[in-house]
C-alpha cells in the first residue's frame, strides 16, 4: 500500500507533527491558545484539532492544472482548525467560524445549507471554510454516505501561512477545514482521495487550481521535498541536497489570485486549453474530436509521436514552434479554425466565461512553451538531485534550473511583477544558486537556493538590498521581517490531533 492509499494521521500530540524541537514548543504554544479561546467562545473544548501546512513550489509552475508533474515541500507555516459538533439545544443548523486573530479576521456565520454557493464577488476568508464544508458534503453524496441531516459546527482557526504570498495559504485552510469536518464526524480517508476532493472544493472559491498544494499539504512528509504526479494523484520523495537550503522571501506585493482570476490564474488555464485544442487539430485530429476529448497540453503529447514520422522528434516543444505562431491569437481566428464558437468551446464553468469575456487576446505559443519546458525542468531537478556528482555542481545545476524556470514565467508565462523582478534579481546579486517565483505569482513570494551556511549572512544582505527601503517607507514592521524571510526545511502534512 502506497501512503498515498493511507488515511490521514491522528496523532495524541503536538510532538509527533512538529518533531520535538523548538517548532514542537511554538505549536504547543498556539493548540492551548486555540483551546482556551475556544472554551470561552464556545463554552467547552474542542473535539479535536487539524492542521494542514502551506508549501512551497521549488520547480514546476503552472503545469499542474496541465497534467504535468510538480516539485513542491511542505513549508512549517499552518492553519489549524478547533472543532466540534453544536448540540441540538445550540441550534444545530448553523455554522460559527472565528479566527484566533479577530481584529484581522473577523467571525462569521452560515447556515448548514450545503446547496449554498459562494458569492465569489463577495469573498471572505472563512468562505474557504465553507468551500471544504461543501467538498466533504459532495464526497459523502459521490459515496454514497448519508449522515442526514447536516450538522451544525463550532469552528475557530489559526493560520501562519501569509496570505497572498504564493505559499498556498488557501490550500492550508481549505485542507485542514475539510479533514477537521470529516473528523468531527467520525470519517477518515486515503489522502489521495482527500486531496483529489479538496482540490475540487478550491474550484467553489472561482479559481480553477491545479491539484498540487493540496496533494502536498495532504500528502508531505517530515524532512522530504516530493514530485507529485497527477491522474491518478502519486508523491514520491525526493531527498535534497545536504549542504542546499531554500530561503523564502516575500516580494511584498500581494497575489489577490481568487479576485483578479479571469484575467491571469483562469486566464492563462484557459490559454493553455484552447492551446492544446488548436496543437491537437494542428498535428491532425479534427476540431470536434479536439474539443470533446482534448482538456490538456498533456493530452496532446502522444500526438506528438505521429509528428516524429515528419520531424524526427516528438518533442512537444518542437510542435508548438512549427505548428502555432508567436502572434497572439485572435478569438476569431480560433473560432476559424475549430469551426466553432469559444463559448461553445469552453463551456465547463462561469469562471472560464468570464475569462473568455476580459480576454482581448491569447497568446498560446508562448503558454504552451512554457508548460512544455517547465514540465522539462521538474525532471531535470529530480535528476539532478539524483546524480552522484559534487555538492557544488548539483547546487549550480538546480539553480540553473529554477533560474530558468523563472525566466519562463517572466516571458513566456507573464506571471512576475516588479517587485518579484527586483526580488529575483537582487537574490542572485548576493550569491544564490538561483531564485525563482512560486505559486502562481503576480506577487508573492521568491524561494532562491543558497548554501546552507551563508543563510543568515544571505538574509542579513536581502535585508539591507530589499527590505530596508520598504521599513524605512513604513510598508512592513522592522519586527515582522521573520514572517517575510527564512530559510525553511521539509516538513510535515496535514494530520488530526487529539489531546
Ligand atoms: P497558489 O498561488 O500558491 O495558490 C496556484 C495553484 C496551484 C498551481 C500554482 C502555479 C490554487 C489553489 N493553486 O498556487 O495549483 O497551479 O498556482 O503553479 O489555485
Ligand atoms: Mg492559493
Amino acid at each position: 500500500m502506497g501512503d498515498s492509499e493511507e488515511p490521514v494521521p491522528v496523532y495524541s500530540s503536538v510532538e509527533a507533527v512538529y518533531g520535538d524541537g523548538a517548532q514542537a514548543e511554538e505549536a504547543l504554544f498556539r493548540y492551548n491558545q486555540l483551546k482556551s479561546r475556544f472554551a470561552q467562545l464556545y463554552g467547552r473544548d474542542p473535539v479535536l484539532f487539524a492542521r494542514a501546512p502551506g508549501r512551497v513550489n521549488l520547480i514546476g509552475e503552472h503545469i499542474d492544472y496541465e497534467g504535468y508533474s510538480v516539485l513542491p515541500m511542505a513549508i512549517r507555516q499552518d492553519t489549524i482548525v478547533a472543532i466540534c459538533k453544536r448540540e441540538p439545544s445550540e441550534g444545530p443548523g448553523e455554522i460559527r467560524i472565528a479566527n484566533l486573530h479577530p481584529d484581522k479576521y473577523e467571525p462569521f456565520s452560515f447556515t448548514t445549507d450545503v446547496q449554498q454557493d459562494i458569492d465569489v464577488e463577495r469573498l471572505v476568508w472563512a468562505h474557504y471554510f465553507i468551500c471544504g464544508y461543501i467538498g466533504v458534503f459532495e464526497y459523502f453524496a459521490s459515496k454514497g454516505i448519508n449522515i442526514g441531516p447536516p450538522y451544525g459546527l463550532n469552528v475557530l482557526i489559526d493560520g501562519t501561512v501569509l496570505p497572498g504570498s504564493g505559499l498556498s495559504s488557501s490550500a492550508a485552510l481549505v485542507c485542514s477545514s475539510a479533514i477537521a469536518i470529516f473528523s468531527v464526524l467520525g470519517f477518515n480517508f486515503p489522502k489521495k482521495e482527500v486531496a483529489e476532493f479538496a482540490c475540487a472544493c478550491e474550484r467553489h472559491i472561482g479559481t480553477q487550481s491545479g491539484g498540487m498544494d493540496q496533494a502536498i499539504s495532504l500528502m508531505a512528509k517530515l524532512g522530504f521535498a516530493n514530485v507529485i504526479d497527477f491522474n491518478p494523484i502519486r508523491a514520491t520523495d525526493v531527498s535534497l541536497p545536504s549542504g542546499g537550503s531554500f530561503v523564502i522571501a516575500h516580494s511584498l506585493a500581494e497575489s489577490r489570485k481568487a479576485v483578479t482570476a479571469a484575467t491571469n490564474y483562469n486566464n492563462r488555464v484557459v490559454e493553455c486549453r484552447l492551446a492544446a485544442i488548436v496543437l491537437a487539430v494542428k498535428l491532425g485530429t479534427s476540431p470536434k474530436e479536439a474539443i470533446s476529448t482534448v482538456r490538456t497540453l498533456s493530452d496532446v503529447e502522444g500526438l506528438c509521436v505521429s509528428f516524429a514520422a515528419t520531424q524526427g522528434s516528438s518533442d512537444p516543444v518542437l510542435a508548438v514552434e512549427q505548428h502555432l505562431h508567436e502572434e497572439p491569437y485572435t478569438a476569431a481566428e480560433i473560432e476559424g479554425l475549430l469551426c466553432e464558437s469559444l463559448t461553445s468551446v469552453i463551456v465547463d464553468s462561469r469562471t472560464s466565461l468570464a475569462v473568455l469575456a476580459a480576454a482581448k487576446h491569447f497568446k498560446l505559443f508562448q503558454r504552451a512553451k512554457h508548460v512544455y519546458m517547465e514540465a522539462k525542468r521538474v525532471f531535470s531537478f529530480q535528476e539532478a538531485v539524483q546524480v552522484k556528482r559534487s555538492e557544488q555542481e548539483i547546487l549550480e545545476r538546480l539553480g540553473n534550473l529554477m533560474n530558468e524556470s523563472h525566466q519562463s514565467c517572466s516571458v513566456l508565462y507573464e506571471c512576475s511583477c516588479p517587485e518579484l523582478e527586483e526580488l529575483v534579481d537582487v537574490c542572485r546579486d548576493i550569491g544564490a544558486f538561483g531564485a525563482r517565483l512560486t505559486g502562481a505569482g503576480w506577487g508573492g513570494c521568491v524561494v532562491t537556493l543558497v548554501k546552507e551556511s551563508v543563510v543568515p549572512s544571505f538574509i542579513l544582505s536581502l535585508k539591507e538590498r530589499f527590505y530596508q527601503a520598504r521599513i524605512d517607507e513604513g510598508i512592513i514592521n522592522r519586527n515582522d521581517l521573520g514572517l517575510y524571510v527564512f530559510a525553511s526545511k521539509p516538513s510535515n502534512g496535514a494530520a488530526i490531533i487529539k489531546f
